[in-house]
């Protein structure tokens, strides 16, 4: 498996968002044998509060405060929808300088060949097969299958029991639903938004929402 050298770096961990996702990548981290250092939530009432033992140390300022080549980022945001959140806190620290860890939960099943890039992050029970690239601050979620060689865009999120056929293209910023399976050789646009459930049997426009079985674009 292919992965960006700063992983090999091993250095310490912040996770930034204090919510649901991050529960389940810091879970991943530690099985991972990552040192975080704890998390950063917007909010302040998050202050003091624990994930799994992994304290809230403070706001995004806690990490701006730091130099950018003593910590690894973490993105705790997930989507349920559109993930332009999840983005821009990627970019937002980028461009100040720090670099986002790879997370690959220890169950996950991954191909010698699998390109992950950086941020990539691969959840318990994931399957990939050989051929596929997963792209920058994109997620693999909790028992998806991607098969062989598809194209995960950066900043995409496969939502947990996605299963994508082989060759499958999945456009950058996109949105594949819990449970959403995709046939073979179909593209889903960039920054569409495919529903839970869906059955895909055909390209999706760029920026669409479609839902269904077999998936349609949802007009109202
Ligand atoms: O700019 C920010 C920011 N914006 C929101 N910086 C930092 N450091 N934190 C931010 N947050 C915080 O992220 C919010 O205050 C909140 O605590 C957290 C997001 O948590 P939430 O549980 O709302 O969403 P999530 O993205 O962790 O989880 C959703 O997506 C997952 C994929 C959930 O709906 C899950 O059920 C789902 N599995």
């Amino acid at each position: 498996m292919a992965r960006p050298d700063l992983t090999s770096r091993n250095l310490p961990v912040i996770v930034i968002g204090a919510g649901g996702h991050a529960k389940v990548a810091i879970e991943a981290l530690k099985l991972q044998g990552k040192v975080v250092l704890g998390i950063v939530d917007a909010d302040p009432t998050q202050i003091d509060h624990e994930i799994l033992g992994i304290p809230v140390i403070g706001n995004d300022e806690n990490v701006f405060r730091r130099d950018p080549t003593t910590v690894l980022l973490v993105n705790g945001m997930g989507s349920v929808g559109p993930t332009e959140r999840r983005r821009a806190i990627y970019q937002r620290f980028r461009d100040a300088g720090f670099r986002f860890e790879v997370v690959v939960h220890p169950s996950a099943v991954i191909a010698s060949d699998v390109v992950l890039e950086e941020g990539a992050q691969v959840m318990a029970g994931a399957v990939i097969q050989p051929g596929s690239r997963i792209g920058i601050n994109s997620i693999v979620n909790t028992g998806v299958s991607v098969d062989h060689d598809c194209e995960i865009g950066d900043h995409a999120h496969l939502a947990p029991g996605v299963v994508l056929s082989g060759s499958v293209q999945v456009g950058e910023g996109a949105h594949v639903g819990t449970g959403a399976s995709v046939i073979q050789g179909v593209r889903i646009g960039g920054n569409s938004v495919v529903g839970a459930g869906a059955l895909v049997i055909r390209n999706v426009p760029d920026g669409s929402v479609v839902h269904g079985v077999p998936a349609k674009v949802k007009t109202e």
